[in-house]
């Protein structure tokens, strides 16, 4: 029986959302949101207590102490179902990587056109990190080694991928004694997949134990060369202004939509929209120029490098495409969904898919090859601007924000010091003093399951009230974007007062973009280089920290909320658990549940945990940083300890008479 359909508020709280389902509903089109409502989501599967990896089955096990044909017992069953998610996730980070990798060592080769390494610095920062020799040499010669030590990584057999020298001490240390240190990335998630084929690993712990391994060769190694890679090629990230959400597409322009991840092509689109020549055609078609806008994490790729306005995240990729306004909507891979060429039919929309790896029946395919990168950007831009001339009615919400996203770690540092004296002691001593009472890393994915964008914002604004540094990636950090929260001015009045003086005193956001999922990596250096300073303990699980993932639906989410456990941090993720078993209706169901959290806190101080209900998340959020607060010996938290914040205090201070001012900031008035 389908679920009760609901209105555009329980959709969506972006207005610009709302709006666009209400003309969906309008014009008879359907889309995720109510396609989820005619989905009721099956209750077994969804719980982890059904197996189809065999074609004995598929086994439902619905019933105390029932096991499958072949005996296999239900958290045996969840623990597999949970790792082969989990090798998914890190094989699509990990692949992207993989191809970050090769495009460095063609862009070193002189092979990619229209590339340059523009972050020498960074190339020179991280090639020495591995002992690549860099003094006296071509950033071209130090680019191939890097590039070739990185693809070394995937097929890797032996031993222990390189990144991960990148992590605290302590960590390596335990890891190497826990036996998790991936060998090599491939070989990991090749190893997860064997484990789970019928017959094999049937130790629910032991499979879990390798789930570890094989996120930490997405995180400390396939992600981590995804980042690194994008910011040799296009820039390492730093603050600029930016807009987000639909009303940033343009009537008198022709509007391409990038969506996907992989910031090769995007950033080539980027540069072939602004060279004359396109712009000329552009005009010649009727049109103002081409105006280009990310969906997803190529959005934030190019929102934080580019400044390029993000049309918005995962659940506005149909509605971009509702407006009538894109010309056509460019994708790679992650993360598009297969209605959208379905959708575009209505509309004069070219769904153009561009990687080898991702085709979708109906949709135009222009294949991407570095070689001719230039070029083939050019000509995806010619066919969107040819079909300029077929667009018919239009309906662009007016909405849009401006936010200032670019956080990438090496700012972060820089920022708390200067260039000079760059460091994260301002930041720890912050926490150490109680001004800022932790840091919170809120990311992930949008779910039609939940209204789209509440549960983000509905953690992030409690977090901040309660001084609680945020830091954001990918769909998560586009929700909070478009609320305003990634402004100074417009964020600061919703935080408290501690954090509030600390972000005045830097001229921060409460809320760092620090760009796309694969860029959590970036979170892991922060909690790295938090712990090298000093005062936070010796490893990330004492640091009063936590991660959460409040409207996660990805496989890939599931990769990063397990390697950010095993790096030492307390995960929760929001709506649905795929372990959560039936423990009131099917006895010892949530056995693997209870073992990510306690098991997993006893081995790695890190926990994973479903939380559904938001308030409860915010709760243990606190606690768990209060907890690891108190476990330092740092000061209690207490936020009426610093009163009023500086910049409040002398904007009040304005208002005063000249003497009452001089007075009040002096003493006694100045003569
Ligand atoms: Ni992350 Fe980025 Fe968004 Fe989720 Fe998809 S775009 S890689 S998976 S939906 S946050």
């Amino acid at each position: 029986m389908p679920k009760e359909k609901r209105s555009p508020e329980q959709y969506s709280i972006d207005p610009a959302a709302q709006e666009m389902l209400i003309r969906a509903e309008e014009i008879g089109i359907g889309t995720a949101f109510t396609r989820a409502d005619n989905m009721v989501p099956c209750n077994i599967g969804g719980a982890g207590m059904c197996c189809k990896l065999c074609g004995m089955g598929p086994c439902r096990l619905t019933k105390d102490g029932q096991t499958g044909v072949c005996g296999a017992t239900l958290d045996t069953i969840q623990a597999r179902n949970l790792i082969r998610a989990i090798a998914a996730g890190s094989a699509a980070h990990s692949d992207h990587g993989r191809d970050m990798a090769f495009t460095l060592k063609a862009v070193a080769n002189g092979e990619a056109e229209g590339y340059i390494i523009r972050d020498v610095a960074k190339l020179r920062v991280v090639a020495a990190r591995y002992g690549i020799p860099v003094d006296g040499r071509a950033p071209e010669e130090i680019a191939n080694d890097l590039a070739d030590l990185y693809i070394a990584q995937f097929g890797q057999q032996k031993g222990e991928i390189a990144p991960i020298i990148r992590a605290p001490e302590k960590r390596q240390k335990l890891w190497k004694e826990l036996k998790v240190v991936p060998r090599g990335i491939d070989r990991e998630v090749v190893e997860a997949l064997h484990r789970t084929h019928m017959g094999d690993d049937q130790d629910p712990e032991h499979i879990l134990q390798h789930a570890v391994r094989t996120s930490l060769a997405d995180g400390w190694g396939g992600s981590m060369i995804a980042t690194d890679v994008a910011d040799i090629l296009f820039g390492t990230p730093a603050p600029l202004l930016g807009q987000a959400n639909l009303g940033v597409l343009k009537q008198d322009m022709v509007n391409v939509v990038v969506h996907g991840h992989e910031p090769t092509l995007s950033e080539m689109i980027v540069a072939a929209s602004q060279t004359p020549e396109i712009i000329e055609y552009a005009r010649a078609a009727g049109a103002k120029g081409v105006n280009l806008a990310g969906i997803c994490c190529t959005a934030n790729e190019i929102l934080m490098r580019q400044g390029i306005p993000a049309a918005g995240n995962f659940l506005q990729q149909e509605l971009a495409i509702l407006t009538g306004a894109v010309e056509a909507m460019v994708v790679d891979v992650q993360c598009i969904m297969q209605a959208l060429v379905g959708l575009a039919e209505n509309f004069h929309t070219k769904v153009i898919t561009t990687s080898p790896k991702v085709k979708i029946k109906g949709a135009t395919h222009i294949e991407f090859d570095e070689r001719h990168a230039l070029t083939i950007a050019k000509q995806i831009l010619r066919v969107a601007i040819d079909n300029y001339q077929n667009r018919g009615a239009t309906h662009i919400p007016d909405v849009r924000e401006s936010l200032i996203p670019g956080f990438s770690h090496e700012y972060i540092n820089y920022m708390l010091g200067g260039s000079y004296r760059a460091s994260f002691r301002p930041l720890n001593d912050a926490i150490v003093a109680g001004r800022i009472r932790g840091v919170a890393a809120i990311v992930g994915c949008n779910n039609p399951r939940s209204t789209h964008d509440y549960l983000h914002t509905k953690v992030t604004r409690e977090l901040l009230r309660q001084d609680v540094l945020v830091v954001q990636t990918g769909c998560g950090a586009i929700a909070s974007a478009k609320l305003g929260l990634l402004l100074g001015e417009a964020g600061l009045d919703q935080v408290g007062l501690g954090l509030r003086e600390v972000c005045e005193t830097i001229g921060i956001p409460p809320v760092l973009h620090m760009g796309s999922c694969v860029d959590n990596t970036r979170i892991l250096t922060v909690l790295t280089q938090m712990v090298e300073e000093g005062g936070l303990g010796d490893d990330i699980d004492q640091i009063p920290a936590v991660g959460l993932a409040p409207e996660w639906m990805s496989e890939k989410a599931l990769a990063i909320g397990t390697y950010c456990v095993a790096s030492g941090a307390y995960v929760m993720f929001g709506g649905s658990s795929p372990v959560s078993g039936m423990p009131d209706k099917v006895e010892d169901s949530d056995i693997v549940a209870r073992y990510l959290s306690e098991g997993w806190e006893k081995i790695y101080g890190g926990k994973l945990e479903f939380v559904a209900d938001p308030d409860e998340m915010i709760r243990r959020a606190l606690a768990h940083i209060d907890h690891k607060r108190a476990a330092l010996g740092l000061a209690e938290y207490k936020p009426e300890r610093f009163g009023r914040s500086g910049d409040d205090r002398m904007r009040q201070l304005e208002q005063l008479p000249l003497v009452e001012r001089q007075q009040a900031l002096y003493g006694s008035p100045v003569k």
